[in-house]
C-alpha cells in the first residue's frame, strides 16, 4: 500500500513538474509572439487591411490572393508571405474558413437553398462546397442543417417560460465549455444575462456546472491536459463577461490584499475567481498570477502595503507552499501586520489551523466577504 502510494506520489509530482515546463514554455512563446518587435507596424496594417477585405468580400468568388494583392498595391509573394507569418494560415486556407463560416450561419439562419448558399459565399460550385464543408465541419450540409434544426425546435418546444429559457441556456454553457468553445461560452453568458438570469447562477449551473465535468472526466482519464485547458480558457472568458456583473452588489469596501496561485501551481481559474469577488466588493488586488514563491507574496506585502495575502493551491503536492509562506512572513517580521488567507479544492479549515493562517474559505464569494473584514 506504501509502495502504491508513493508511487501515486512521484507520479503526480512528475506530471506537475512536466506540465509547469510545457505551460511555462507556452506561455514564453505567447508572450514572445505578443512582443514580436522585429515586426513592423505596416506589415501588421497589412495583414489586418487583408482579413478586412475577404471578411467583407468572402462571397466575391473573384477574390483572390491576387486581387487582394492589387488593392493593397503590394505583390502577391509579398502579402503571401506577411499573411502566413502574421494571420498564422496560409490565405488560401483563411478564405476557405471564413467562406465555411459564412455558409455555417446561413445554414443555420434562412432557408436559402444549398445553391444560392454556394454562390452568395463565393464557393465555386455544389460538390466542392460538400467536400470542404465535411471536410471542415465534420458533417455534410444538409446534415449540419437538419441538426441546427431540432436544436432550434427543441429550443422553442423546451422554453415555454423565462426560467426554462434560462436554463437551456445555462446548460448549453456547460456543454460548450466542455467542448472548449470560448467565443460561444461568451455569448451564451450574454444571452443569460439578456434574460435576466442571477450572475450567480450562471457561474455556478453554467460556467462551473461544466468545469465540474471536465474535472470528473480529467479524473477519470476520459479527457487530457489540451482539452482541460481550452476548457478552461472558455471558463476565464465566460467569466470575463459575467465580471461587471458579480462586481455590481452595492458594496463598496476599502484595502489592498495581494493574491497568487502558490509556487509550482499553475492553476488560476478559482484564484481568478477569487480576485474577480474581491475587486467586486471595491478592494484594490494586487494579482501575482501563479507559480508564486512564498517570498514573492512577502515582498508584495511589504512593498505594496497590502492587509492580506490570499494564497490559492490546487495540488496536494503543492498546498505545503502555504505554510512557508506564513513562515516567510513570520521571518520578514510582517506576521501581526498581515492576515493570511488559504483556499483551493485541497484546502481545509484543519489544515488552515496546522499551518498557523488566518482564514480559509471554501469558496470566492466568501473569500471577498472575509478580506473585507479583514480590511475594515
Ligand atoms: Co489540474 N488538477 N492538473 N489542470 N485540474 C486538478 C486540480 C485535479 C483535482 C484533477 C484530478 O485529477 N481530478 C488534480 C489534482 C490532484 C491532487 O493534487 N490531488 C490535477 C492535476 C493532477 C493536474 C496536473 C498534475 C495534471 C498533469 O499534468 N498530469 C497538472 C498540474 C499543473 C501544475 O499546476 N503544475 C494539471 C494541469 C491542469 C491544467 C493546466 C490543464 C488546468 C488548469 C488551467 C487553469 O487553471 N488555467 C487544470 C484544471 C482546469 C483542473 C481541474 C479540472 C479544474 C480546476 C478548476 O479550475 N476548477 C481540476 C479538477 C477539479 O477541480 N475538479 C484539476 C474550477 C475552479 C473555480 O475551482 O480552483 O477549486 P477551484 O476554486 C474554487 C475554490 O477552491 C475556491 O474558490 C473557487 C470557487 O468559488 N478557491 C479559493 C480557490 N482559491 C481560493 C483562495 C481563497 C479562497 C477560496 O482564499 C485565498
Amino acid at each position: 500500500y506504501e509502495l502504491a502510494e508513493r508511487k501515486k506520489f512521484w507520479r503526480d509530482t512528475g506530471g506537475s513538474n512536466l506540465s509547469l515546463l510545457l505551460i511555462h514554455l507556452a506561455r514564453y512563446i505567447d508572450h514572445s509572439i505578443q512582443n514580436r518587435s522585429s515586426v513592423p507596424p505596416h506589415e501588421w496594417n497589412l495583414a489586418l487591411a487583408a482579413i478586412q477585405i475577404i471578411k467583407n468580400h468572402c462571397g466575391d468568388i473573384g477574390l483572390t490572393l491576387g486581387s487582394v494583392a492589387e488593392t493593397l498595391g503590394v505583390s502577391k509573394a509579398r502579402l503571401s508571405r506577411i499573411f502566413q507569418d502574421l494571420a498564422g494560415a496560409r490565405f488560401v486556407d483563411y478564405v476557405r474558413t471564413v467562406r465555411i463560416e459564412r455558409a455555417c450561419q446561413l445554414l443555420r439562419e434562412s432557408t436559402l437553398t444549398i445553391e444560392e448558399i454556394v454562390s452568395r459565399c463565393g464557393l465555386r460550385d455544389v460538390p466542392s462546397f460538400y467536400k470542404n464543408f465535411s471536410f471542415s465541419m465534420g458533417v455534410t450540409p444538409s446534415e449540419y442543417r437538419r441538426a441546427a434544426m431540432s436544436r432550434n425546435n427543441q429550443f422553442h418546444n423546451q422554453t415555454n417560460t423565462k426560467g426554462e429559457k434560462i436554463m437551456v441556456i445555462l446548460s448549453e454553457i456547460s456543454e460548450n465549455l466542455q467542448k472548449g468553445k470560448a467565443k460561444i461560452v461568451k455569448e451564451l453568458v450574454q444571452q443569460a444575462i439578456n434574460e435576466g438570469a442571477d450572475p450567480n447562477q450562471i457561474l455556478n449551473d453554467g460556467l462551473l456546472a461544466g468545469m465540474s465535468v471536465i474535472g470528473e472526466k480529467f479524473k477519470n482519464n476520459e479527457i487530457y491536459v489540451p482539452e482541460v485547458l481550452v476548457a478552461a480558457r472558455a471558463m476565464n472568458m465566460g467569466a470575463q463577461i459575467l465580471k461587471p456583473y458579480l462586481a455590481a452588489n452595492g458594496v463598496v469596501a476599502t484595502g489592498k490584499v495581494c493574491i497568487g496561485t502558490v509556487q509550482g501551481d499553475l492553476h488560476d481559474i478559482g484564484k481568478n475567481l477569487v480576485k474577480m469577488m474581491m475587486e467586486g466588493k471595491g478592494l484594490e488586488v494586487v494579482d501575482l498570477g501563479t507559480d508564486v514563491s512564498p517570498e514573492m507574496f512577502v515582498q508584495t506585502a511589504i512593498e505594496q502595503n497590502c492587509q492580506v495575502i490570499c494564497c490559492s493551491a490546487l495540488l496536494t503536492t503543492t498546498m505545503g507552499v502555504m505554510e512557508e509562506v506564513v513562515k516567510a512572513a513570520e521571518a520578514a517580521g510582517i506576521r501581526d501586520k498581515v492576515k493570511i488567507m488559504v483556499g483551493g479544492a485541497p484546502i481545509s479549515q484543519e489544515y488552515c489551523d496546522e499551518i498557523g493562517a488566518d482564514c480559509y474559505t471554501v469558496d470566492a464569494a466568501s473569500a471577498a466577504d472575509a478580506a473585507v473584514e479583514f480590511c475594515k
